[in-house]
């Protein structure tokens, strides 16, 4: 079996190196080899054009060069050539790579999805199966598709100079293999991989990719870092440029109400002077024009997580000490520039027709309807049925302390860290953390809400006397509760930067992850006062929700 050992070992140590004390991940059991593992095809450009072929065996990419692609052709027969395995941070990599590096060019993710290996054994061994020279593979990609087969042909145990004595100390980089499609459904005579030149990730192509890129891989640097962001984060690049000063001035000269002339539109503005959110103390009540305002100033920032989604508001028009309540269908009244969303399989008597804040001016609209907190559905409008995101909702219950959901989310960074998976924790502003995974679209809600329960329940069984897994409240012992079942249609989780209903009003603020080691980290620390200070220090620590869509590995 492959291992991870050898130069990646060196990754795990510094990545491993960089937490401070927390649970071992040890305790997570490793993929199962015998299941299902991911696989990658990139289309690189470098010196000379070639499709990386990668399957993800014992914890590292195992990879062919194929120059001419791979094919769904079973009368075709293509060459690839092996070379070096490839760390599991690899997989979702799309961008360029520096000219005079090694394999300077440019890189998109041309297919990718899950694999099985077949006729390797009883229990499978496919990295034995390689070592002896041939591997059949079942790929379930969204190109590639059917069972595949890899065939040595030079270099190994079979080839010209090296006995079967040496194979383990074979430089595999230099081998020859072969690569070919069987005869089954899958199959397609005549296909070319480059008459389908789209990034699965992006749909982007080459071209388009080098005239724009998003990422660069940085070699010289840990496989955890070495995907360097080249854009601006995506509350600029989504182009919704800050208020006006002037709009702010005038919100400030209205009295108790009047017209708002903001991001281009008109609106009528009510209560300017009610306390929407109770004062901390040493501090002033939160009035509702603060609440626009700040509406109005985290709208370039908070705007990427809600549009194209609809909009669940929760609403407490007499205030955070009041009782609030659900309001989702867009009222008659509301402006007809608001853009909006009729569900096409609401029932009679639900929801027919949602908010979309498509613009920041319908932020503004929305806080002004009383919507304290903004919670924007997991799909978008266009395929309702599939999450952009998977969810873990870390909720304390009664006796759950601060350290102990900090526990709970160490774990859960470990997972992730584990696994190779690019996660965002936020805290929500009351007393819990969240934390979002951006997916390529395809896996349902049942996909997602079932990969959540397994890796939360792992968790969960490292500290079993923190959780527990009761549906009703007062059966759970005031204990927490991993609730991945917020992984359905039409439930949400409150949106990132959004205020919550108590004193001061704080938001849901995105951290690092090594905040959670930050003695000072509470879950109501950063108000609607506050977080626009931490923003223009740190950025928007969500970013990588917008932009690092990934498949789910298996579990
Ligand atoms: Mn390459």
């Amino acid at each position: 079996m492959a291992s991870g050992g050898g130069k990646l070992a060196t990754y795990r140590r510094k990545r491993d190196f960089a937490r401070t004390p927390e649970p071992s991940g040890a305790a997570l059991p490793p993929p199962d080899p015998r299941g299902t593992a991911r696989f990658v095809v990139q289309r690189h450009r470098a010196r000379r054009l070639h499709y990386d072929f990668r399957l993800e065996i014992g914890g590292v990419l195992v990879s062919w060069a194929v120059p001419k692609g791979p094919t769904l052709d079973p009368s075709v027969r293509r060459a690839a050539f092996k070379v070096e395995d490839h760390p599991i941070e690899y997989f979702d990599f799309e961008g360029i790579i520096p000219a005079g590096e090694y394999g300077g060019g440019d890189v998109i993710v041309w297919d990718a999805g899950t694999w099985q290996p077949h006729e390797a054994g009883d229990p499978p061994d496919p990295a034995a199966a390689l070592d002896a020279g041939e591997l059949h593979v079942d790929l379930y990609g969204e190109k590639l598709r059917g069972r595949f087969v890899f065939v040595r042909t030079s270099g190994g145990r079979y080839g010209s100079s090296t006995s079967k004595r040496d194979s383990s100390k074979r430089d595999s980089s230099k081998e020859e293999w072969l690569l070919l499609h069987k005869h089954d459904d899958e199959a397609v005579d005549g296909w070319d991989a480059e008459d389908h030149p789209r990034s699965v990730l992006s749909g982007r192509t080459n071209d388009e990719v080098k005239a724009d890129p998003e990422r660069m891989w940085r070699s010289d640097l840990p496989a955890a870092l070495a995907a360097v962001l080249l854009k601006p984060p995506p509350s600029e690049a989504m182009d919704v440029e800050a208020v006006a000063p002037e709009a702010l001035e005038e919100l400030d000269t209205l009295r108790t109400q009047g017209t708002w002339h903001v991001f281009g539109r008109e609106l009528r503005v009510t209560n300017l002077e009610k306390v929407l959110f109770p004062a901390r103390p040493g501090e002033n009540p939160v009035t509702k024009r603060d609440l626009l305002r700040y509406a109005a100033q985290i709208a370039p920032t908070a705007l990427p997580y809600l549009t194209g989604r609809a909009l669940n508001m929760h609403r407490y028009p007499n205030g955070a000490h009041a009782k609030g309540f659900w309001h989702k269908e867009l009222p008659t009244h509301a402006p007809e520039w608001l853009p909006r969303w009729t569900n096409p399989e609401a029932d009679p008597g639900e929801t027919q027709t949602y908010l979309v804040v498509d613009e920041p001016a319908a932020l503004v609209w929305a806080a002004n309807f009383g919507a304290l907190e903004w919670h924007g559905w997991t799909s978008r409008i266009d395929e309702p049925h599939l999450p952009s995101y998977a969810l873990v909702d870390l909720d304390p219950g009664g006796t759950t302390t601060w350290e102990d959901l900090l526990v709970l989310a160490r774990l859960h960074r470990t997972a992730f860290e584990h696994l190779g998976v690019h996660a965002f924790p936020k805290v929500t502003g009351r007393r819990g953390i969240q934390i979002w995974i951006p997916i390529v679209r395809g896996p349902t809600f049942d996909d997602t809400r079932g990969w959540v329960e397994r890796l939360s329940k792992t968790v969960g069984r490292v500290v079993p006397d923190l959780v527990s897994w009761k549906w009703q409240v007062d059966e759970r012992g005031g204990l927490a509760r991993l609730d991945y079942t917020q992984n359905a249609i039409n439930k949400t989780l409150v949106a990132p930067y959004s205020p919550r209903p108590a004193p001061g009003a704080p938001v849901s603020a995105p951290i690092a992850w090594e905040e959670l080691d930050d003695p000072g980290l509470r879950p109501d620390a950063f108000t609607v006062r506050s977080i626009g200070a931490r923003l223009a220090e740190k950025g928007d620590l969500f970013a990588g929700v917008l932009h690092q869509a990934q498949p789910l590995p298996p579990l």
